[in-house]
């Protein structure tokens, strides 16, 4: 495989001009391009991109922070971002964080040094480092700091439509099961959830899940669950753990909707693989991502942009899991 020297002797031209031509940084003839790129294609040159970033301060690469990609909202997430991205140019530098500072640690380091152009993090569970890069970063879900745009779905709105939706088809033995503490947007379901069931003086029974990729650590969870069959109705924060609690009402021949009516939320793609389907709340993936998207390249352009916490609008969708 060649080096640009070799290109840049062999079309009969200065480094430089090489350089100009593969990096995008100046004018080059047509003439001297088709020769360039001629030479290029003879030789199986690859341009370091590493180098290239350096040269060119911009490496058209994204950093995104996942913290679970075995979790379908994840990844659908994962991928409307990864095709915007690829429309403008840009590719992704998937980091898989599994909601552990010290990995997102690491991962922040190497997309410095790989110099990536902009960070997207989603439920982050760093600040002061995200604070001290000059890279732009947008988050999801993580109220970083005042500073740091968000994005997030109405997950206020989220908790409260659940808790109508079991109320107005009869639940009144509600069992709520929540998210880890430390996910901001859980917090803001079950606290909407509450709250709509106290106007209507309606207890909830609450149990917190550790986790929501490790399927392990959940189904240890639910076997924390005393009597589940008292309940006639069961919100559970996301869509991915409540394929878990169907899966144990129907090992224990609890019918559902008939015994125990079941929300779910993100409407995943799992939603409708499951059976009986599951009810849900939909945060609208295509816009989360659409909007991510549009707001760091913004700040990549040195766009003037405000600087705010964007909340998206979620709606109820009716499947089986709950009654007509
Ligand atoms: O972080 C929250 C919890 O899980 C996220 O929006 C999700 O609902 C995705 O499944």
């Amino acid at each position: 495989m060649s080096n640009m020297r070799e290109i840049a002797k062999r079309a009969g031209v200065g480094i430089a001009t090489v350089s100009r031509y593969i990096n995008n940084t100046g004018y080059v003839s047509e003439e001297v391009r088709a020769k360039i790129q001629k030479e290029i294609d003879k030789s199986g040159y690859v341009p370091n991109a590493l180098a290239r970033a350096i040269f060119t301060n911009s490496s058209k690469t994204i950093g995104l922070m996942i913290p679970n990609i075995t979790n379908p909202f994840f990844n659908q997430l994962a991928t409307v971002i990864e095709d915007r991205l690829n429309e403008y140019g840009y590719t992704i530098f998937l980091c898989h964080t599994e909601d552990n500072k010290d990995r997102e640690k690491e991962y922040l380091e190497v997309l410095k040094s790989h110099r990536v152009d902009g960070i997207i993090a989603s439920r982050a569970q760093l600040k002061e480092e995200y604070l001290n890069t000059k890279i732009p970063v947008v988050s999801f879900e993580s109220e970083i700091d005042q500073s740091i745009l968000t994005i997030s779905s109405d997950n206020y709105k989220g908790g409260k439509l659940a808790f109508s939706h079991l109320y107005q088809r009869g639940c009144r033995n509600i069992l709520h099961i929540k998210g880890p503490k430390i996910f901001e947007a859980t917090e803001l379901r079950y606290k909407g959830f509450l709250d709509k069931a106290g106007e209507k003086n309606i207890g909830i029974d609450i149990v917190e899940f550790e986790t929501d990729f490790n399927t392990k650590k959940l189904e240890e969870n639910l076997k924390r669950i005393k009597n589940i069959d008292k309940y006639d109705g069961i919100f559970v924060f996301n869509d991915i753990a409540a394929a878990t609690v169907m899966k144990y009402l129907k090992k224990k021949d609890i019918h559902i909707p008939r015994d125990i009516q079941i929300i779910g939320y993100d409407n995943s793609f799992i939603c409708e693989l499951l059976y009986p389907e599951l009810t849900t709340i939909d945060q609208n993936i295509n816009e989360i991502g659409d909007l991510t998207v549009k707001l760091v390249l913004e700040l990549i352009d040195g766009k003037e942009i405000e600087i705010k916490n964007h909340i998206i609008d979620i709606s109820l969708i009716q499947r089986e899991t709950t009654r007509d």
